[in-house]
C-alpha cells in the first residue's frame, strides 16, 4: 500500500519510484520487473536504457485515469535484484553485446571465429533467460502481478516461461511491428527478433499467439504463420488499416482480435507496434503501426470481454542520446500504466 503521507495529486518527488510512489515490491501487487539488455539488437541499440528512462519519465504522469481511476491504489513498484545479479545482469549486457557487434556487421555470416562467439552469446542469452524466470515465477507465486521492462524483445522469454508454466494454456496477444517468429535471427538463438518463434516453440503452456501490427516479415515468417495451424495467428497492420480505411470500426477489429484468444492472456506489446512518431528511436522503427488511442482501446476491448491479463512486457522502448527528448520513454511510461491498470480491472472483474 502507498504511504499514507502519499498525495496522487501533487508532483512527484524526485526521489521517489516509479510513478511517484513510494511503494516497495514486498507491500505493492504489481511488480515491475527491469531488464536493461539489447545484446543482440541488430539496427540500433538503446533499449537497455529503457527501464532508467521509463522510470524517470513515469514521475511526471497524473496518475487518475479517467477509464481506469485510481491504478496506484495497492501498490506499484519496481523489483530491485540484488547488487550482485543486478552488476551481472549488466556485465552480460556488456560481453554479450561486443561479440555481437562484429557478426551482426556483417549479417550473421558464419566463420569459425563467430561460431564460438555464437556459442557464448548463447549461453549468456540462456543464463539471462534462467534468471528472469525465477524473479519472475518467485514474484507470481508471492500472488504479485508481474510485468516486465525491456530491454530489447529478447529479454522477456523467461517472464513468458515463468507465466506458461503457471497459466497453463494462456494466449499470447503480441503487438509489434515485427511478427519476430525468425529461427535463429543473424545465427543469435535468443535474438529479439525470434522471441515469438521460441515462445511457439518451447513453451507447451502457451495455446495460441495472436499478432496485432505486423509489417514487417520475411516469407518464411508468413509461411511459419500460415502452416502453424491456428495457433499463430496474425492480424497484419495492412489488412487492418485497409479495413479502417473501408469503413470498419476499430472496435469490430478488436473484438476480431480477441475472440482468438482463450481466457487467460499475457500481453507482449514491442513499443514499434505502435507508430514510430511515438517511438521514433527504437531500434527497428516502421511507418504504419497503432496509434496510442488504439493501443487503449485494443486493451479496453480484451479486458471487457471477460478475459483475464495474467502478465506483460513492454520492450524496445529507446531513450534518444539527446537527455532532453524523452518523448519515448514519456510514451513508454503511459504505456506501461495503461497495460498495469487494465491487468488489474481484469483480475477484478
Ligand atoms: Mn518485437
Amino acid at each position: 500500500m502507498t504511504a499514507p503521507h502519499f498525495d496522487p495529486n501533487a508532483a512527484a518527488a524526485p526521489d521517489s519510484g516509479i510513478f511517484g510512489l513510494s511503494d516497495t515490491p514486498e507491500d505493492a501487487r504489481v511488480v515491475l520487473v527491469p531488464v536493461p539488455f539489447d545484446a543482440t539488437t541488430s539496427y540500433r541499440k538503446g533499449a537497455s536504457r529503457g527501464p532508467l528512462a521509463i522510470v524517470e519519465a513515469s514521475r511526471q504522469i497524473d496518475l487518475f485515469d479517467l477509464d481506469l481511476g485510481r491504478v496506484y491504489e495497492d501498490g506499484i513498484a519496481l523489483w530491485e535484484r540484488s547488487d550482485e545479479d543486478e552488476a551481472r545482469l549488466l556485465a552480460w549486457n556488456a560481453r554479450a553485446g561486443e561479440l555481437a557487434q562484429p557478426i551482426i556487421d556483417v549479417g550473421g555470416a558464419v566463420s569459425a571465429e563467430n561460431a564460438l562467439a555464437l556459442e557464448e552469446i548463447d549461453a549468456i542469452c540462456a543464463a539471462l533467460n534462467d534468471q528472469i524466470e525465477a524473479e519472475v515465477g518467485a514474484l507470481l507465486d508471492r500472488g504479485k502481478i508481474v510485468g516486465l521492462i525491456g530491454g530489447d524483445h529478447a529479454t522477456p522469454f523467461g517472464a513468458i516461461a515463468a507465466h506458461a508454466a503457471r497459466f497453463q494454456g494462456m494466449g499470447i496477444l503480441h503487438i509489434d511491428a515485427h511478427a519476430d517468429l525468425r529461427e535463429a535471427f543473424e545465427g543469435f538463438t535468443w535474438s529479439h527478433a525470434s522471441i515469438m518463434f521460441n515462445a511457439f516453440r518451447r513453451l507447451s503452456g502457451i495455446s495460441r499467439i495472436v499478432q496485432v501490427g505486423i509489417r514487417d516479415f520475411c516469407e518464411a515468417e508468413f509461411e511459419l504463420i500460415q502452416s502453424s495451424g491456428g495457433r499463430i495467428e496474425a492480424h497484419f497492420d495492412a489488412a487492418l488499416k485497409r479495413e479502417l480505411c473501408r469503413g470498419t470500426s476499430w472496435q469490430a477489429l478488436c473484438e476480431r482480435v480477441v475472440a482468438a484468444l482463450p481466457r487467460e492472456v499475457y500481453v507482449s506489446l514491442d513499443i514499434d507496434g505502435l507508430n514510430p512518431a511515438l517511438c521514433p528511436h527504437t531500434g527497428t522503427p516502421v511507418p504504419g503501426g497503432l496509434s496510442f488511442e488504439e493501443l487503449q482501446h485494443l486493451l479496453e476491448v480484451l479486458v471487457d470481454s471477460g478475459r483475464r491479463i495474467v502478465g506483460f512486457d513492454l520492450t524496445e522502448v529507446a531513450p534518444s542520446e539527446d537527455a532532453a527528448d524523452e518523448w519515448d520513454a514519456n510514451v513508454g511510461a503511459r504505456a506501461l500504466y495503461k497495460l498495469i491498470g487494465w491487468t488489474r480491472r481484469s483480475q477484478r472483474s
